[in-house]
């Protein structure tokens, strides 16, 4: 029985969420990025509205060659805080329909559906109520996709933008990837396409019709990957704490630079706390903890320790936090933020004994 993986992506997030703010924008292009200076600006466009698009713009397109295809754009800055509140609240509604979430990056996150969808049927009306919520509660739209894998569901996403729901059940999965130029498939960007142009590669159908044997001598690892993907195979897991996450990571910048060591303590403390809860949640150890410090003026330094197995212990990870950020305590450097990051991850008590037996061998 195939899974149901649904893949949500906001549509052009940032500039959605100005226009929802600034009625007077809705259905004019608008423009998230760097000052255009009437032309002579510095830095790219971030995103755009889809009026925008059709006028050529795009997402790290020059802002200067933006405003010269469309002068008479809206040109905002970003708002990141605003944007990270919205990406919150959003994922608050997503994350309500199952515990299989797992967001990426701003505006997009998979749901694991198989438990509550009986079949795609079902994943297609309750992708549509997803979106009606998210419209109604927040106020911008999005686009999903549904799959049986992440890869396939993250493709069928972009497929019906904006606000639109593609469903592309296992057997359907070979026509409709078929036509596609082959960078849909992530992990083709612009210079691995030249490449496979360059072999005769063009759409996602040359993939299909060509021997994995003969895609592994061309393009080696990543050959088997894009046959892979393209074939509908893809294991991926939907999980917070998927096995291909390699660590976990907080900072924090302080309101005003700072060298007073209580407030330090107690950020660091606060940060080392908020990441436990969510390593208890989901039942993960680490065996690398590291410490990184930026000054005023950005310089900024890490420091690490590792352990010899895995723990997940709260006080012993901020006595070491503690240790490290010793090294740091004769400078009269103010602090602009402080972070930790634990990595080196293990999931469960099962791959823990093993490493531990690992020690143990290893040593006597
Ligand atoms: P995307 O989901 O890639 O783009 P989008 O949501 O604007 O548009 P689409 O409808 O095609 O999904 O990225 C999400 C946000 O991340 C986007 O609103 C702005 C930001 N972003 C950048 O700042 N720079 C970039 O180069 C890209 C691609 C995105
Ligand atoms: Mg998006």
């Amino acid at each position: 029985m195939s899974r149901i993986i649904l893949h949500c992506d906001l549509d052009c997030f940032f500039a959605a969420v100005e226009a929802r703010d600034n009625p007077d924008y809705k259905g004019r292009p608008i423009i998230i990025g760097a000052d255009p200076k009437e032309g002579r600006g510095r830095g790219v466009v971030s995103t755009c509205s889809y009026e925008a698009r059709k006028f050529g713009l795009h997402s790290a397109m020059p802002i200067s060659r933006a405003y010269q295809l469309c002068p008479q754009g809206i040109y905002l800055r970003p708002n990141g805080k605003k944007y990270s509140r919205v990406s919150k609240d959003v994922m608050n509604i997503l994350k309500k329909y199952t515990n299989e979430f797992q967001q990426v990056g701003i505006d997009e996150a998979y749901l694991d559906v198989s438990e509550i969808c009986i079949n795609f049927e079902e994943a297609r009306a309750l992708a549509n109520n997803i979106r009606r919520e998210v419209l109604k509660e927040i106020g911008i739209s999005l686009s999903i996709g549904c799959a049986p894998t992440k890869s396939i569901a993250k493709i069928a996403s972009d497929y019906n933008k904006p606000n639109g729901t593609t469903c592309v059940p296992e057997k359907e999965i070979l026509k409709f990837l078929e036509p596609m130029e082959i960078t849909r498939i992530p992990g083709i960007g612009k210079k691995t396409k030249v490449y496979y142009n360059k072999k005769g590669f063009k759409t996602i159908g040359d993939i299909i019709g060509t021997p994995l044997e003969k895609m592994i001598k061309l393009f080696g690892k990543n050959g088997k990957w894009v046959w892979d993907v393209a074939h509908g195979r893809d294991k991926r897991e939907v999980s917070e704490f998927s096995r291909e996450r390699k660590s976990i990571s907080k900072e924090r910048t302080f309101y005003e630079d700072t060298n007073d060591f209580a407030v330090i303590f107690s950020k660091l403390e606060d940060i080392n706390e908020k990441i436990h809860e969510n390593l208890e949640k989901n039942n993960i150890f680490y065996k690398t903890i590291t410490l990184k410090i930026r000054f005023e003026g950005f310089e900024t330094f890490t420091r690490s320790k590792s352990l010899v197995f895995p723990i997940r212990e709260k006080q012993l990870a901020f006595k070491i936090v503690l240790e490290l950020f010793n090294e740091f305590s004769d400078s009269k450097r103010k602090i602009r933020l402080v972070g930790i990051r634990f990595s080196n991850l293990k999931r469960n008590r099962k791959e823990i004994q093993t490493s531990l037996i690992n020690f143990t061998y290893q040593t006597s």
